[in-house]
């Protein structure tokens, strides 16, 4: 039977016609084989390489791995950046959906959430990562987020995690993280960036006089530089994936492997990274498998990084849970298209800001939920780039274009529309334009449903979040497992395990410390007299302790523990929040005359959140002088307001009004509070107040500790370089 017919009887019509044209190679028992999967990932690109149709990217290894393989040409990033972009695929969900959305974090995850390995782990794959993470969710304060990872996740996780560790026979998943083109590395010493290309032959280095640039930047030297190195890098990661291909070639994988490349986001330049347009979010997707995958195809479904892992379980016959919001696009279980993609913004490093994307074939509406903000607010990691120098240098002396001062702009728009087709730039916005009207209300209408079905925390500030997931600031620790189940079999005992912590995973090893963690997930066969040591982890929880046992005669079993969960969501669902904030920040349609009643009622709410975006909408809506004069009564009775956030919103409107006297010493005790995110919130609104802080330097000064790489302390430290 042929692929097509055997798709039909699994999943309908539907899946058949998701594939690429099907090569007609195999048996339903070569189908029915696990396949091993290699996901090579590269940082910060987007699909800049010569099979894209991008003539001054020089990158022949990939170039032939594409025309081996599927090229899908419609793929997208749910975020723009590293952290809750590689948060949404190692759990085939929303960042927004787990509160995991801000760049960095430590979200707790809703209990049914695991990494989506642990499916594979438990259908017996080796899983491997090497070796970023990067997840948002760790499961100790103490571990390095970049290289964190729930000991459930994965059977290495490391610098040297390779499928070559596996035993014999055993499929395999295996991740190969490449660091080579990330934002950082175009602008490191020159003696570490020639070290960083020495294997590229010089003649394919970028030449800056060929660079073709995006208009939305100005052409000059700085930005050439910027540009042709990032090209050189994008070269020397081509070889380097070579290198990974060659070993599996070594070891004679290569047909009975599917091999994915991507890159994790969009380009480490201004108006890219960190940004939810095309440039940040736009991605190649390579996938080979030369048995199954017609060599030279193209896909151009919409494709969004939750779907990845959906994908890996659907190649690998493992059934996708329900939960996941990913849906798979390639094997057993794909079938399901999606009409659209989504993409969100929310805190990057140290700035906030809430944004919301929606994306078909044709068109992109992006809606900005804190339009008083500017795009290109200072963050400290992002500003070291030289072509962003030179964009603000050039933008202060008035020297940019009306095109490349979109990005300069002091506020933005409610919303973005674009036509993606003719204006792949994303820069002549079509929202208010005569002709789009339907679209952009039927897209507002896509965007605003999402949000709601998939309960996004976007627009719950940081510090009610935070405090919801993990109350009193302490972190929780996953239960201890226990053995739930015991039983006597010839030789052997079968043991089951079970945790009381809600949504925890289970892992364990019957041998001493060097043996690896093995995935519970069911009973397991243990010899008479064999200790064995098990461990568990729920997301963003502590690990439990390692427990051991002697399996023999004398083993009891417990009785199964109830289990115990505290779903940091319940609350805000059973009060209808995610509708009710939305409904709330709806109001931004309303001319300002028409909103502000509603916000002031809303000023009386319990939710902490409504108050906070009544305050918000209060502050930049009251736009008259009799309307700042009914505010300013208003937000003075509530400067003492239970919420920390609350006060922080009252104040900084209060000083925007002239009112500093009364509302910076607010702000200032605000900068000593235990929750970082309060304290950012704070930092941020004495940053914004411009000169009135001047007569408070002394005091802003005390506060700024210099090792500190806190993200409130490097706002304080941009505000002390403006005190100077
Ligand atoms: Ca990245």
């Amino acid at each position: 039977m042929y692929r097509r017919d055997f798709l039909k009887m699994v999943s309908g019509t539907a899946a058949a016609l998701s594939l690429p044209k099907p090569f007609f190679k195999f048996t339903i028992s070569e189908i029915e084989k696990r396949p091993n999967i290699l996901w090579i990932v590269t940082e910060d690109i987007n699909d800049d390489l010569g099979c894209y149709g991008d003539k001054y990217s020089y990158t022949p290894n990939l170039d032939k791995f594409a025309g081996e393989g599927i090229r899908f040409t419609n793929v997208y990033d749910h975020s723009g950046v590293c952290a809750p972009t590689r948060s949404g695929i190692i759990t085939c969900m929303y960042p927004t959906t787990m509160g995991s959305g801000a760049m960095r974090c430590s979200a707790v995850p809703p209990a049914e959430i695991k990494c989506f390995t642990e499916y594979l782990r438990a259908a017996g794959y080796y899983c491997t990562n090497n070796d970023k993470t990067d997840y948002n969710f760790k499961t100790s304060q103490n571990v390095k987020t970049e290289t964190a990872a729930p000991v459930s996740a994965w059977d290495e996780n490391s610098s040297k995690a390779h499928w070559r560790n596996r035993s014999k026979g055993q499929p395999f998943f295996s991740v190969f993280n490449i660091f080579t083109t990330h934002e950082s590395q175009i602008r490191v010493p020159e003696k570490q960036f020639e070290k960083n290309i020495a294997h590229v032959d010089p003649k394919h280095l970028h030449k800056k006089t060929d660079a073709v640039l995006p208009p939305y930047y100005p052409d000059t030297p700085v930005v050439r530089n910027d540009w042709a190195k990032y090209y050189d890098l994008i070269s020397a990661m081509d070889l380097q994936v070579k290198e990974i291909l060659d070993q599996l070639k070594e070891d004679g994988l290569v047909e009975d492997t599917i091999v994915f490349f991507y890159g994790d986001n969009g380009r480490g330049l201004p108006r890219a990274k960190r940004w939810i347009y095309d440039s940040g979010i736009k991605m190649g997707l390579l996938v080979r498998w030369p048995k199954n995958f017609k060599p030279g195809s193209i896909n151009d479904d919409l494709v969004g990084f939750i779907d990845l892992g959906a994908a890996v379980l659907s190649l690998a016959g493992v059934p996708i849970p329900q939960h996941f919001q990913g849906v798979p696009f390639l094997g057993k279980s794909s079938g399901e298209k999606r009409k659209y993609i989504f993409a969100a913004r929310d805190r990057m490093d140290e700035r906030y800001d809430v944004i919301r994307a929606v994306r078909d074939k044709k068109f992109k509406y992006i809606r900005n939920f804190m339009p008083f903000l500017p795009y290109a607010q200072h963050i400290e990691y992002m500003d070291q780039m030289p072509t962003m120098k030179e964009m603000r240098r050039l933008n202060a002396d008035g020297k940019l274009n009306t095109v490349q001062e979109l990005f300069f702009r002091k506020t933005k728009p409610l919303e973005e529309l674009y036509y993606i087709t003719t204006d792949p730039y994303e820069i002549n916005n079509l929202a208010g334009m005569p002709g789009y009207e339907r679209t952009l209300l039927k897209m507002r209408e896509v965007v605003n449903n999402w949000m709601i079905e998939t309960e996004d925390t976007g627009l719950i500030p940081e510090p009610i979040l935070v405090s919801s997931m993990r109350p009193q600031i302490s972190w929780e620790k996953t239960e201890n497992p226990y053995i739930s189940a015991v039983k006597k079999n010839g030789d052997y005992y079968e043991i089951e395990i079970d945790c009381a912590t809600e949504g925890a995973s289970i892992v364990y090893k019957t041998e001493k410390v060097y043996e690896k963690w093995k995935y519970f997930s069911k009973k397991i066969k243990v010899k008479n007299n064999t200790t064995i040591y098990i461990q568990a982890n729920r997301l963003g929880f502590e690990m439990s302790d390692i427990v051991n046992f002697i399996v023999n005669k004398n083993l009891k079993a417990l009785p199964l523990k109830e289990k115990i969960d505290r779903d940091w969501k319940k609350d805000f669902r059973k009060d209808n929040l995610f509708k009710k904030l939305l409904d709330l920040k709806n109001l931004d349609f309303l001319p300002d005359e028409k909103a502000l009643p509603k916000l002031y009622q809303a000023l009386d709410d319990k939710s902490d959140s409504l108050r906070y975006w009544a305050v918000l909408g209060i502050h930049y809506k009251s736009n008259s002088e009799e309307s700042i004069s009914y505010a300013k009564k208003h937000l003075e009775k509530i400067i003492n307001d239970g919420s920390p956030v609350v006060r922080i919103a009252c104040a900084h409107a209060l000083c925007d009004w002239d009112e500093e006297k009364t509302a910076i010493p607010v702000l200032l005790k605000e900068l000593k509070h235990p929750l970082e995110s309060v304290r950012l919130h704070a930092a941020i609104a004495l940053d914004s107040i411009g000169d009135k802080i001047k007569p408070y330097s002394d005091q802003i000064k005390k506060t700024i500790n210099p090792i500190a790489d806190t993200y409130d302390q490097k706002v304080l430290r941009h505000t002390a370089e403006g005190l100077i």
